[in-house]
């Protein structure tokens, strides 16, 4: 749809003239055919004040209903309805003028009935043409534009891998708002609302969402880009090392304090948290890979290795102190060894537990691994696992 909306809000104002040029040729229009038709004289006094009657109120519906906003979507039955409305909308309230005046009390209602069901034909087939217009006048930019949501923790990541594929970050979108109006130049926006607006109005091809859970997408944002045909997809990755923020007072004797923050560190609603104590050296638990679950591990004492396989690669991660936390997306298969008796690790978790979401058979996870990379895009060295969001729902 946007393709239309690149001319922003010019365009609005172009498709406002053409409701109002439209209304005023109906107008016209229904007014020779009664006269002719009855043969009569008119008082067109009446008539021009009834015509600004109807020009108001039909720019005041039009601002107080958003019905611009509404009919510049695509959506071709959405438009008749909504222009059916816009229209129901001005008859009621320009009856209530011709009642109330006395201007109106000696004007014919079929002359304005009339000029609105003209009115109706004729700006849905002028809204069909000056689109066409306007869609084949564009000019299609070089390189691509997006608005990117993330959070503030992988914001310039997520930059970085978006001119990867070449696309242009226009706006960005943080889970929870830090206050920054820009990040390297680019506008931040401060809440969905004004997420809504960008995809309505502005230059942008496509929203990507960098490193999140699709859970975290807000739903208004997620119909917004649906209404508008924006294609939503999600790039993320398999696994993060976070450093987790820790404070040590200046006299060591207080220790350290570390914390996590929701939207800001974890990409994933918290639904559960477990941890796992009172364990010896050389434990392995694990052997398993989550179908769904999106997780946060850390150590807060002890030394743990976190053995991580893709279905290709295989790699360890080493949690060691309290500061350190390993992000994991689904689809990887993990084996834990505890390097260091008594070693505690704690995971928070985005889904309540269910077996049924887990892979615990080598053979089926690698099978599975298989048919998610399928779904993966070539960036940079290492394959990103992107995904149309429909795709992650079903
Ligand atoms: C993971 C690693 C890091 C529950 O009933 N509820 C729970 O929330 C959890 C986590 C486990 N359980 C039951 C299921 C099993 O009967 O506890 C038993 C042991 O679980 P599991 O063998 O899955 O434990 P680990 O150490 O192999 O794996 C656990 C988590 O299950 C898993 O999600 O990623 O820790």
């Amino acid at each position: 749809m946007h393709t239309e909306l690149r001319y922003g809000r010019i365009k609005y104002l172009s498709f406002l003239l053409l409701d109002l040029v439209c209304l005023v040729l109906s107008n016209f229009a229904s007014l020779s055919l009664y006269i002719g038709s009855k043969d009569i004289s008119y008082n067109f006094i009446d008539h021009y004040s009834v015509v600004i009657a109807m020009i108001v109120i039909d720019v005041a519906v039009t601002f107080a209903f958003s019905t611009l906003r509404r009919v510049l979507r695509w959506r071709k039955r959405r438009e008749i309805y909504e222009s059916a409305r816009h229209i129901f909308f001005c008859f009621i309230i320009l009856g209530l003028f011709l009642f109330l005046t006395k201007t109106g009390a000696g004007y014919s209602r079929a002359v304005v009935l009339l000029a609105y069901i003209f009115d109706y034909v004729l700006i849905c087939g002028g809204r069909t043409a000056w689109r066409f217009i306007l869609s084949r006048c564009r000019k299609k930019p070089d390189t691509p534009t997006a608005l990117l949501m993330t959070t503030d923790r992988f914001v310039d990541e997520g930059i970085e891998r978006l001119k990867e594929i070449n696309l242009d970050v226009q706006y960005l979108f943080l889970l929870k708002n830090i206050n920054k109006k820009e990040i390297e130049g680019i506008p931040v926006a401060k809440d969905v609302e004004e997420v809504a607006s960008i995809i309505c109005w502005k230059e942008i091809d496509k929203v990507y969402i960098y490193g999140l859970d699709h859970q975290m997408v807000p739903d208004y944002l997620r119909n917004a880009c649906k209404e508008m045909k924006l294609s939503f997809d999600l790039v993320d990755f398999n696994y993060r090392v976070i450093d987790i923020t820790t404070i040590r007072n200046n006299d060591p004797k207080y220790g350290a304090l570390s914390f996590l923050e929701s939207k800001r560190d974890i990409p994933f609603p918290i639904r559960r948290v477990y941890w796992i104590t009172e364990t010896e050296a050389d434990l392995h638990r694990g052997f398993h890979a989550h179908k769904l679950n999106c997780q946060l591990l850390y150590c807060p004492y002890g030394v743990i290795d976190i053995i991580l396989d893709d279905g290709v690669n295989k790699t360890t991660v080493t949690l060691d102190r309290p500061s350190k936390g390993l992000i994991l997306m689904p689809g990887l298969w993990r084996e834990m060894v505890w390097r260091q008796s008594g070693s505690v690790l704690c995971v928070l978790a985005s889904e309540y537990y269910d077996a049924s979401e887990y892979i615990r058979d080598y053979d089926k996870f690698i099978a599975y691994s298989k048919k998610y990379r399928e779904v993966s895009v070539k960036s940079g060295e290492e394959k990103k696992r992107s995904r149309k969001i429909e795709e992650v729902i079903a």
